[in-house]
């Protein structure tokens, strides 16, 4: 048996896995010794890497749809047929009528291929994927307040705080190997306060858990932040000399107290008084947020309001304290590094200067675009308006993922023409006009960006089943069908080095030095060739650091008698995104039944419901079936549930609007109805599954 060096596929921790190969095939995964992200660790999800990839739920061949069915065709025949699509949607209707989905779990060489693609070949920056839905507003606010979007700190930094502020993340189920080095740091003395709705593990496990009413973050973060300055808590020296004036957002704060700001979010003046007065006066500060910040209407305020908090009190800049958007995906930081956003080129680069665009235009021997891309759901949109005529999906599954399911369908049954890359069938694949077996993390060569911008290797250790092909390479090949050579390269390092050539902030990044340091942090570059564990010691990218006042907006749609609950979705430990590899797992698949909707049981007591019965959940959007879990992790009132599980989709619940920034939907916040089946009876689950076939074919 030989064990091949690689990093973990799931989310954005980054772990350091060694892939166990026998025969050719995945047959194990152990934790790679001495990984300074895993040290030697693995959660449920890691260790069942070798299902999510096995060859037995793969697609092995190209498939083209004819009446209605899939049938397997050759290379040759499917890009042929992509080429042609794509050719005929633009002559008619120019570039802005096609478009590109990236993939966050697929390598920085597949992100920077998909981007050139979209640009250079298509000659559109229609080009997106689901930070969107995830950690725009992170990358929007930081911009806003610091210049830049990534973690200030790395994870090893946790080690060095004594207080460790988490808002709105699960931190144990969804960045587990962050979450039990949180914990580890509780163990020596550090005090850990949890701000969530729920009572998730973490919360449970806290010194202090803040449980404030859903979509009060701000009215929050601002109340602290007043208790702060009341009390001549903040850093002045900081604020002197490396933040811009405070002036308007003191004067912003002139009529907030401790006692509205507990009347706004439901917690007691005591409490935020404690919290104000740890997290400013910590030596070392560790925050970390997630998509309980991110995913409101609000989102790139909320952000602000966590910068605003962090610069008063002068915890960021130094190790172990810092500014942590704890970024999603295995390499969700690298498709935005890669540029596979409407705005920007690779490294943040603007996509609507003149000199960017005439570089990257000489670089690649095209006339770059000049009109501004479409976001993801400005695509989706766009689709539905008969705007967007031909879309590419690379490894994303916005049927399950994405706000508002009926109203996705219907936006991918209206395009001419749609081409899904992925593993396995997913419910979006199924939807598409033609399928492109992709080679998973396990059977290419490239890299992953982990959430504290780590660029680490991952090899081919196997080969890919049947006739799938690495992303970048099916689309080097597309390319060439398309009339565009500049798109073929030798193999992915070949694609990494002309990356690293256009993209100053990995300018001193090689494959031979990524090996030689277990991966390397951006900025890298000729300053600091050894990469950069933390962020912004001296200055900010800005200069100075802006504190923006920022007011709080209640959710898009609040309970009322007809809906008379707020829903919030969240994740499961043992399960991950669409569930398209989670659920091949028999491991996996036995900690969980699918997506139980959590209620009080004070509300549930009132319904009459009973645990585990069988419920129907309604909103203005749609419907489903499934059952409820009646838990006190839940406020009354407040209703939750996953959205991993194709039985129960609570996306088609969701309510798709959307952060005026950024155009974030707000995932964490609609209004449901509740109304329990009749008793024995078992939850449908393919009840509205018709529905969205019925949209497609409308
Ligand atoms: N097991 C597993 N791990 C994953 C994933 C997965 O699918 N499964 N997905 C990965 C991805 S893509 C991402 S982006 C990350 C996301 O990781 P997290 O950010 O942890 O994601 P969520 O569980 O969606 O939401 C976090 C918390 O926000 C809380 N919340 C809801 N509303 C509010 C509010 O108004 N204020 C506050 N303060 N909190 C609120 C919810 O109760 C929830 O506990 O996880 C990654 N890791
Ligand atoms: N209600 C609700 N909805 C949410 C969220 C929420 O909190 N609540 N969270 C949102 C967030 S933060 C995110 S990030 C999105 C995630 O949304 P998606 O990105 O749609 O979710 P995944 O299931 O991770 O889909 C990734 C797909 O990529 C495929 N894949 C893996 N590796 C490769 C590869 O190398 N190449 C190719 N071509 N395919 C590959 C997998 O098979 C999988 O089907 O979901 C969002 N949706
Ligand atoms: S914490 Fe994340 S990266 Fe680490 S093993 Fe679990 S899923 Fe993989
Ligand atoms: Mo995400």
């Amino acid at each position: 048996m030989n064990v091949v060096p690689s990093v973990c596929t799931f989310c954005g921790v980054g772990c350091g896995i060694g892939l166990r190969v026998e025969n050719d095939r995945v047959v194990g995964v152990e934790p790679q010794p001495g990984h300074p992200v895993s040290q030697g660790q693995l959660c449920a999800k890691g260790w069942s890497t070798s299902f999510a990839i096995d060859a037995g739920h793969r697609l092995t061949r190209p498939l083209i749809k004819e009446h209605g069915r899939f049938r397997p065709a050759s290379w040759d025949e499917a890009l042929e047929r992509v080429a042609n699509e794509f050719g005929v949607a633009r002559d008619a209707a120019g570039p802005t009528a096609v478009g590109v989905i990236s993939c966050a779990r697929a390598t920085n060489e597949d992100n920077y291929a998909a981007q050139k693609f979209a640009r250079a070949v298509l000659g559109t920056h229609n080009i997106d994927h689901c930070a969107r839905i995830c950690h725009s507003p992170s990358v929007a606010g930081l911009v806003r307040t610091l210049g830049s979007g990534a973690m200030t700190n790395g994870i090893a930094d946790i080690d060095l705080a004594d207080v460790i502020l988490v808002i709105g993340a699960d931190v144990t189920e969804n960045h587990a190997m962050i979450g039990a080095r949180m914990l580890r740091a509780q163990a020596r003395g550090a005090r850990l306060i949890v701000i969530d709705p729920r009572r998730t593990r973490l919360a449970r496990l806290a010194d202090i858990h803040l449980q404030p009413r859903l979509g009060t973050n701000i009215a929050l973060l601002n109340g602290l932040l007043q208790i702060i300055l009341a009390n001549g808590w903040e850093n002045s020296a900081f604020l002197a000399s490396r933040c811009e004036d405070t002036g308007p957002l003191r004067h912003h704060l002139s009529d907030v107290t401790p006692e509205r700001t507990s009347a706004k979010t439901g917690i007691a003046v005591a409490d935020l008084e404690e919290v104000a007065r740890l997290y400013s006066q910590a030596r070392a500060a560790y925050l970390a947020y997630g998509m309980g910040i991110t995913q409101f209407q609000s989102g790139t305020n909320n952000v602000i309001a966590v910068s605003n908090l962090a610069l008063a009190c002068g915890q960021v800049g130094r190790p172990g304290t810092g500014i942590n958007p704890l970024r999603g995906q295995n390499n969700v930081q690298g498709a935005c590094d890669m540029g596979c956003l409407p705005n920007v080129y690779p490294g943040y680069q603007d996509a609507s200067a003149l000199a960017v665009q005439a570089r990257f235009g000489e670089a690649w021997s095209v006339t770059s675009p000049v009109t501004p891309g479409l976001t993801s759901l400005g695509m989706t949109r766009a689709a539905r308006d008969g705007a967007l005529r031909a879309l590419m999906i690379i490894g994303e599954d916005p049927v399950l993922t994405d706000p508002d399911q009926n109203q996705v369908a219907h936006a991918l049954g209206a395009l001419d023409f749609l081409v899904v890359l992925e593993l396995s069938m997913t419910e979006t694949a199924r939807l598409a006009d033609v399928v492109l077996p992709a080679a998973s993390f396990a059977e290419k060569d490239g890299t992953f960006t982990n959430c504290e911008r780590r660029v680490q290797r991952v090899r081919r250790a196997v080969t890919p089943p049947g006739e799938a092909k690495a992303d970048w390479k099916i689309l080097a090949e597309l390319a060439v069908r398309m009339g565009y050579p500049g798109m073929d390269w030798e193999d992915a390092e070949a694609v990494f080095d002309e990356m690293a050539l256009l993209t100053p902030i990995f300018s001193a990044m090689t494959y031979a030095r990524l090996d030689e340091h277990h991966g390397l942090q951006w900025p890298c570059d000729a300053a600091r060739p050894q990469g950069s564990p933390f962020l912004h010691e001296e200055r900010f990218p800005l200069g100075k650091g802006r504190l923006l006042p920022v007011t709080n907006v209640a959710p898009d749609e609040c309970p009322d008698a007809e809906y008379p609950f707020f829903l919030t979705t969240h994740r499961l430990h043992f399960q991950y995104g669409g569930g398209s590899m989670t659920r091949h797992s028999p491991l996996l698949e036995r900690e969980i039944p699918a997506g139980l909707l959590s209620m009080h049981p004070d509300d549930g007591g009132a319904l009459g419901l009973h645990d585990r019965q069988a419920v129907r959940v309604r909103s203005r959007r749609g419907e489903l079936e499934t059952r409820v879990r009646l838990t006190d992790e839940v406020p009354r009132g407040t209703v939750a549930m996953p959205y991993h599980f194709r039985e129960a989709p609570c996306n088609r619940l969701t309510n798709d609007a959307q952060d005026p920034i950024t155009h974030m939907p707000e995932l964490k916040a609609c209004a449901v109805a509740v109304e329990g089946l009749p008793a024995g009876e078992a939850p449908n689950a393919e009840a509205g599954a018709a529905e969205v076939i019925r949209h497609v074919h409308s």
